[in-house]
């Protein structure tokens, strides 16, 4: 991202030209980067909390004053007698920057001895499913799309939620590849594809075992690839049997047919490129549903050449020094509590996983108060009066709300970061191009000061962020061989030493243990778990719960609207202009019976929650599915709620990932009330 300044001031933002992914331009939101840094809204001074919890009156105070009361109160729990344990740090996505996300935070909270939190938000279920399955986060290089004949985009939205892929999905379909979405929403990217397939929500595993059942029955089968590079093969081979595509077509809703064709399609590529995100592994075998994809391209050999493969993540080809950023060799043994447990974290007494009750929350790069599945129980817990909650944000967030404290951050058009990616291989230096608005801070910079008003003075504390940026890069390994501080101040980006395009397992060598792509994993066995690639289903639909089907069933999905990137940027007033209010996209066969006609204001509710929402009849969404458009504030909603009202807290399959779109409810039309 290149920044203009006049004055002193930013004033546009741009993509850099020259970026060989990204290619000059920017997503919708990051857009306006300008205009969320100079929100009249942002947080600018430290503030403490006067009135009741949750009631959002605050006094503005110094900073001093504000390390005063926190150092008080942290320093009085850690001596208590829960110890300091009674911490619990949470954070995400606010920024992915390691140095001020992974370095200095977590140094703090391993030398106060704090909980440490499970970060399995966003990717755990899939994370794991891929490393059983190739043995780490990476796949096929994007830049090497242009060269594939047939691309699957498998559960993303990619025109919203990773738009620079699409140049070059474009560039394969220019040269005569074919673009099939498989989606049980007809998203704005399944619009741009050749071809649209619905599928029903949390069966995609299905999908593929159906796939796998033509590949090996019609030959379709690499026998050489398979020999050499894989373990399980002929167990495999037995399971696909399993699958015919009639009995998949049941589970899918895709007819057998289109499922036949799909697997000609896929078996007679030469390189079929499958692009899987984090959407469809949002569900209870969403580990199984990314490890028996991510199979596919072993059986058929696609691996072997530039274009083929399967992509969900390149993160792990970042390999960072991370235990010298980190240094959990400073953490004594404590317990971890999973983020997307934090309801009942905070409402029980041992936190689910033994040890003290939680009695310091401190938050930063993360709004549970609108993210968080089960959000009800979320609230519950930030609205204990007894409750120490502090708050690093740009703004006045729902879970700033809820603060005692609130701290104004930088963002990253003010602080030094360095950042990794999930989607393609090259490392990008952040530096701060204008001065920190009003009184914010790096969150790099509050932890020092926290630890240092603490009395915790060891010498970690004391790097400053380019330190910190060198320790990140001082890595062993050779893909990060030739990225330096140096080189990046130059250029600000620069790509791993990978080869272009990089073709990771044209000849085998999976990090796995046996070295092979693991169609049956022996840590999975050991686990308890199937050891072959399978499929779970989901947790809530009429074939897994049909008494709670018969109550609720519509299957939700809750993914982030085209212009929020998760629930950043949704007070931002163009973009919430354009998202318009919190919407729900229905089938016109199940808005019918319903009595909801385009534009009725709907209540969607479930056991867990409800909330309120204006109803979009559209044939967008398959009959039996609803889709939110989210992640919204809740101040911004009719009713303070949003779609994680009705999400829940249970764990995927693999990973102990949240389940957001594994999630029945039943959609009733609100009667008007005037
Ligand atoms: N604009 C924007 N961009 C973003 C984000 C954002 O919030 N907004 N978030 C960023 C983050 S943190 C992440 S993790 C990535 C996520 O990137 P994606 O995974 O692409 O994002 P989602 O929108 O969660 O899900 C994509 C699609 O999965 C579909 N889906 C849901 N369940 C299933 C299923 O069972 N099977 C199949 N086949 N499809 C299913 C949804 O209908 C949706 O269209 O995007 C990143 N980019
Ligand atoms: N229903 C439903 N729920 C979801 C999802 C969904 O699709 N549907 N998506 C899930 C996914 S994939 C993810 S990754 C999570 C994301 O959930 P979060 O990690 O909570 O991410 P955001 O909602 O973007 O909120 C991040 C907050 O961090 C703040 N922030 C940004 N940069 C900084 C900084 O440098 N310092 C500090 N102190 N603060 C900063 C921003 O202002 C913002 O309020 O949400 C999950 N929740
Ligand atoms: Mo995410």
């Amino acid at each position: 991202m290149l920044v203009t300044i006049k004055d002193g001031r930013a004033i546009r933002v741009a993509g850099d030209p020259d970026h060989p992914f990204t290619r000059g331009f920017l997503c919708a939101k990051v857009n306006r980067y300008v205009e969320r840094t100079y929100h009249s809204g942002r947080l600018t001074h430290p503030l403490r909390r006067i009135g009741r919890k949750g009631e959002g009156r605050f006094e503005r105070i110094t900073w001093n004053d504000a390390l005063d009361e926190i150092a008080a109160r942290l320093g009085d729990i850690a001596r208590s007698a829960d110890g300091p344990q009674a911490i619990l740090p949470y954070s995400y996505s606010g920024t992915l920057g390691l140095i001020q996300g992974d370095a200095m935070d977590h140094r703090f909270f391993h030398l106060l001895g704090a909980s440490m939190l499970d970060r399995t938000i966003c990717s755990a279920a899939g994370g794991v499913g891929l490393r059983m399955t190739l043995g780490a986060n990476i796949g096929a290089d994007p830049e090497g799309m242009p060269e594939s004949d047939l691309v699957l985009l498998w559960g993303t939205n990619t025109l919203t939620s990773n738009p620079h892929l699409w140049p070059f999905v474009r560039a394969a379909r220019e040269r005569g590849a074919r673009i099939i979405a498989i989606d049980p929403l007809r998203t704005r990217t399944a619009d741009q594809c050749d071809e649209w397939i619905p599928i029903k929500p949390g069966t995609d595993a299905a999908l593929a075992l159906g796939i796998m059942h033509v590949l090996f029955a019609e030959h379709l089968e690499d026998t050489d690839y398979l020999e050499r590079y894989t373990l399980g093969a002929p167990e495999m081979r037995a399971r696909a049997a399993e699958y015919p595509p009639e009995r998949v077509a049941e589970i899918t809703g895709i007819p057998a047919a289109r499922i036949a064709a799909l697997a000609r399609e896929y078996g007679r590529a030469k390189a079929a490129f499958v692009r899987i995100n984090y959407g469809l592994q949002r569900h209870g075998g969403g580990g199984m549903a990314v490890r028996t994809i991510a199979c596919l391209p072993a059986i058929t050999g696609h691996w072997r050449r530039a274009g083929g493969g399967v992509q969900l993540s390149s993160s792990g080809n970042f390999q960072f020094n991370r235990a010298k950023l980190f240094r959990p060799d400073l953490s004594p043994p404590v317990r971890t509590i999973n983020m997307i447990r934090l309801g009942e974290a905070l409402n029980t007494q041992d936190a689910g996983v033994g040890g003290p009750p939680v009695r310091a929350l401190v938050v930063y790069n993360s709004n549970p108060a609108a993210v968080t599945p089960d959000r009800n129980e979320v609230v519950r817990g930030l609205a204990r009066e007894d409750l120490f909650t502090v708050v690093m944000e740009h703004f006045q967030t729902d879970t700033a709300d809820w603060a005692d404290i609130v701290l104004p951050a930088t963002t990253q058009l003010e602080h030094w970061d360095v950042h990794y990616s999930y989607g393609h291989h090259y490392v990008t230096l952040n530096r701060p191009s204008i001065e920190p608005v009003g009184e914010c801070k790096p969150n790099s910079e509050i932890f020092r000061l926290i630890a240092a008003r603490m009395g915790i003075d060891h010498p970690v504390m004391r790097d400053d962020d380019l330190e910190l940026i060198r320790q990140a890069l001082d890595s062993e390994s050779d893909k990060l061989t030739g990225v330096t501080l140096e080189t990046l101040l130059e250029k600000g980006w620069s790509r791993l030493n990978v080869p272009r395009p990089y073709l990771p397992f044209a000849e085998g060598g999976f990090p796995t243990p046996s070295g092979k792509c693991e169609f049956y994993s022996e840590r999975l066995a050991s686990m308890g778990l199937d050891g072959l690639a399978t499929y779970s289903p989901p947790y809530e639909s009429v074939t897994s719960s049909p008494e709670l089907a018969a109550r609720f069933p519509l299957s939700l999905i809750s993914s982030p609207a085209h212009q929020f990137l998760n629930s950043s940027f949704v007070n931002v007033d163009a973009l919430r202009r354009g998202a318009r209010e919190p919407e729900l996209m229905i089938h016109p066969d199940d808005a019918t019976p319903r009595a909801v006609l385009n534009g009725t204001r709907v209540e969607v509710h479930n056991d867990r929650g409800r909330f309120s929402a204006v109803a979009r009849v559209s044939d967008a969404v398959s009959e039996g599915t609803v889709w939110a458009p989210s992640v919204w504030w809740t101040k911004f909603s009719t009713d303070g709620r949003n779609a994680n009202d009705t999400t829940s807290q249970r764990e995927t399959d693999l990973g102990h990932g949240p389940v957001f779109y594994d999630n029945l409810v039943e959609v009733s039309p609100v009667a008007a009330q005037d």
